[in-house]
């Protein structure tokens, strides 16, 4: 019926308007069911996208902060070995004339520690008003002290700093390796004449070495030519109870030294520590030894041997 078709109709049509939008909405929700999937995964490729376009961005960031923690952590590393090494250098005293420089202008027994991390130990400082301190490794003068000892006393050293003493090869050792040091041996005759000999270097070796001598080029007025001490570099200490050198056959400590310990050769012509004698006379065993300056047999009044920084 046209009546009822009319209403119908309408109804129809909106229908129809609804199925269409229905079916444009349905098809679009359809759309997206049946291609969820494939949108996901286009969102996904997206993101991954931009996910790729910022990760190295966040990899440079990173690396950035960890290349400058790195230098952050070497100034501070570099900053803290400085501190360490001045600590280091205030800490220890290596010589008579670091004693000398810290203010004390006065001659005299002084502890010194040649090592940081080693032993503090006492040792005659004669200083020299202008120039410095030197530290002294043997005096004598008078001869009080037995200088026939041996290897370990040679080691330990012997005598009394304020008057006779050998300072100790170990400790020689020690001071002699921490910084470049002249050596000067000074010596006066029974006539009151003064001279003196001084090497441009001097070290010793350690106890395993035998404390072998180094010395470097002459200069002074004791003489040397190869009859002072030039004669016995590279030589290693003996002592009477210890054969370390030269010659084959017989200890020279025990016969040209007259037991007194030594860096012989074969043997000697330069010897301050053998066995002293007054007045100057005796036999090339006896007595303070310079061959450069007196005859073999002739025994030297008095010795000093002291060592100072290289200028
Ligand atoms: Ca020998
Ligand atoms: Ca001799």
């Amino acid at each position: 019926m046209p009546g009822d078709q009319q209403p119908s109709q309408t109804s129809d049509n909106a229908d129809r308007t609804y199925q269409v939008e229905a079916s444009g909405r349905g098809a679009l929700f359809s759309f997206i069911r049946s291609h969820r999937s494939c949108m996901i995964a286009g969102i996904a490729v997206m993101l991954s996208l931009v996910g790729v376009g910022l990760a190295p961005l966040t990899f440079i960031n990173k690396e950035r902060d960890r290349d400058d923690m790195r230098r952050d952590l070497d100034k501070e590393r570099n900053r803290t070995a400085a501190l360490e090494q001045r600590l280091y250098e205030m800490s220890k005293t290596p010589d008579c004339d670091d004693v000398y420089k810290a203010g004390n202008t006065t001659s005299g027994v002084y502890t010194i520690q040649p090592d940081a991390a080693g032993a503090l130990f006492r040792v005659y400082c004669e200083m020299e008003a202008g120039a410095g301190g030197w530290t002294v490794l043997q005096k004598r003068f008078d001869g009080s002290v037995d200088f026939a000892n041996d290897w370990e006393t040679y080691k330990n050293g012997f005598g009394d700093l304020s008057s006779e003493f050998w300072l100790g090869n170990d400790k020689i050792y020690q001071i002699s390796n921490e910084k470049a040091y002249l050596l000067r041996i000074d010596l006066e005759n029974w006539s009151s004449e003064t001279v003196y000999a001084e090497y441009d270097s001097f070290y010793i070796e350690d106890e395993a070495a035998k404390y072998r001598l180094h010395v470097g080029t002459y200069s002074g007025t004791a003489g040397d030519g190869g009859y002072g001490l030039s004669y016995h570099d590279g030589s290693r200490f003996s002592t009477h109870d210890q054969d370390n050198d030269g010659i084959s056959g017989h200890n020279c400590a025990n016969i040209w030294g007259g037991r007194g310990g030594w860096w012989y050769n074969a043997c000697n012509r330069a010897n301050l520590n053998q066995p002293y004698k007054h007045g100057g006379g005796g036999t090339d065993r006896h007595g303070i030894e310079w061959t450069a300056w007196t005859a073999h047999q002739y025994s030297i009044k008095s010795s000093v041997m002291k060592i100072r920084p290289a200028p």
